[in-house]
Parts: C-alpha cells; sequence; structure tokens
C-alpha cells in the first residue's frame, strides 16, 4: 500500500534521514561501496527511533504483481531488519524509484509514501518531501510525473516482459539523473523558496533531497536542509532536542 501522504506525532530520541543513494546507477563497484556503507549505517540506528527515505533510494525501481527486481537484497534485508527491531521506516517514494507496488509496505514492513511527510517531534514540526514537483517553474516535469504515475501506464508497462521493463527503466534513468543534475532552475533555488513557504506553514525543519545540491541554511524562521546525493557524498541527517545535524558517512 502506497499512502499519499503522511503525519506522524511521536517524541522519537533521534530521527535519521538519507536521500538520493541511487542505487544501481553504476559503476558496479561503487553501487556495492554505497550499498555497505548503507547497510552499516542503518545497523547503527537505535530502537526508539525512526528513519525516513527522503527518496531516489534506488536509481530505479521495478516491481510486478508477483515480481520484483533482482539485486540490493543486503539493503532489502537490513531495512527488514530495523523495522524488526522496532525502527519506524518512512519511504518517501522519488522520482527515480516511483514503480512500486506493496512489497516494502508489505513484506519490510517499511510506510512508503508518495508525496511528503509531517513528523512532530517534541516541539519540532518538520515537514519532508523528495522535492520533484515541488518546483514552480519544473512545468514540463510535472506533465512527465503525471503520465508515469497514470494507473493505465503503470498497467500497459507491467504487461511488458521483466528483463525488457528493467533494461528501459535502466535506460531512462540515467536520462533523468543526467537532465535533473544539469538543470539550472535559475537563479533561485526552486526548493529553498518551496522551503520558505513551508515555513510560513509553521514548519521548523523543511528537507528535500532531488536536487543533489546539498545544503543546510536558515530559511524564515526555520532550517532547510537538502541532504545532496550519495553519488558524490554519502551523509544523513539527524534530528534530535529540536535540532538539526548532517554528518558524512566516509
Ligand atoms: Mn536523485
Amino acid at each position: 500500500m502506497i499512502k499519499k501522504a503522511d503525519k506522524v506525532s511521536k517524541n522519537f530520541e533521534k530521527v535519521y534521514f538519507i536521500s538520493d543513494l541511487h542505487l544501481g546507477s553504476g559503476p558496479e563497484e561503487s553501487d556495492k561501496m554505497r550499498e555497505t556503507l548503507l547497510v552499516g549505517f542503518l545497523a547503527s540506528i537505535p530502537a526508539g527511533s525512526s528513519l525516513v527515505i527522503v527518496g531516489d533510494l534506488f536509481d530505479y525501481w521495478f516491481e510486478f504483481r508477483q515480481v520484483y527486481q533482482r539485486g540490493f537484497f543486503r539493503t532489502l534485508t537490513a531495512l527488514y531488519e530495523l523495522t524488526s527491531r522496532g525502527v519506524e521506516v518512512h519511504y518517501l517514494i522519488g522520482n527515480h524509484d516511483f514503480f512500486h507496488r506493496d512489497f516494502f509496505s508489505k513484506e519490510l514492513g517499511v510506510n512508503l509514501i508518495e508525496d511528503h511527510l509531517v513528523i512532530e517531534n517534541g516541539n519540532s514540526r518538520l515537514f519532508a518531501a523528495h522535492g520533484d514537483g515541488y518546483v514552480k517553474n519544473d512545468h514540463g516535469y510535472r506533465v512527465l510525473k503525471a503520465v508515469l504515475r497514470n494507473k493505465t501506464v503503470q498497467f500497459l508497462y507491467g504487461l511488458i516482459h521483466p528483463d525488457l521493463g528493467l533494461w528501459i527503466a535502466r535506460s531512462t534513468s540515467k536520462g533523468s539523473r543526467h537532465y535533473t543534475g544539469q538543470k539550472d532552475y535559475g537563479k533561485i533555488d526552486g526548493l529553498v523558496e518551496a522551503a520558505e513557504q513551508k515555513m510560513k506553514e509553521g514548519f521548523d525543519f523543511v528537507i528535500f533531497g532531488h536536487s543533489h545540491k546539498r545544503k543546510f541554511v536558515e530559511c524564515g524562521d526555520g532550517f532547510y536542509a537538502n541532504l545532496g546525493s550519495w553519488l558524490d557524498k554519502p551523509c544523513y541527517g539527524v534530528l534530535e532536542n529540536n535540532d538539526f545535524k548532517i554528518t558524512d558517512l566516509n
């Protein structure tokens, strides 16, 4: 099951964030390295906390009713281990890994969310979203997103043999990553603008991914953080006692 959006009001000791890992973008060596870092990080998350995946965990994710793609077995197992020992895992689906059905929610106990997550933790109000579609001047992409998330399109895509479907997914995800990375949304960072808007709605922290540009800035009455990309520099964010921090993993 995939929720449109979700809201969690709970006092976690720590809320962890990771974003734009792009597992599967290759080359194989670098994928293995990122996965090893990830698995070690996931194992270090203490019980009583929560993890938010802010999208693009995979470079592409492709799932049929009866079949899911091979690879990243260690990641899937580590996520299962996390949820089994009581760590809440929320996964905001990115623009790369959007072909989810219910494997993550049903088999791994992960909360799959399509658009955004609000966390009220102690005195902090936090808004998290992958960020695609939050930039005002990104019209072309919004149309593309509407097509790709269309149920009929997804049904038809699902009729393709998985080996062929995955080949298509792999080829298009490369193009999309290049497009997003190269795209200049103008002088103003559209995501910062979107974050400012959220601050006006009373949030203290806004977390986006997507742009692959790491950022942690004061914004309105709060802070805006972007965790960049694991393709550049693997890191995680943590919210603890009304304080947000980004830590490098290597
Ligand atoms: Mn990305």
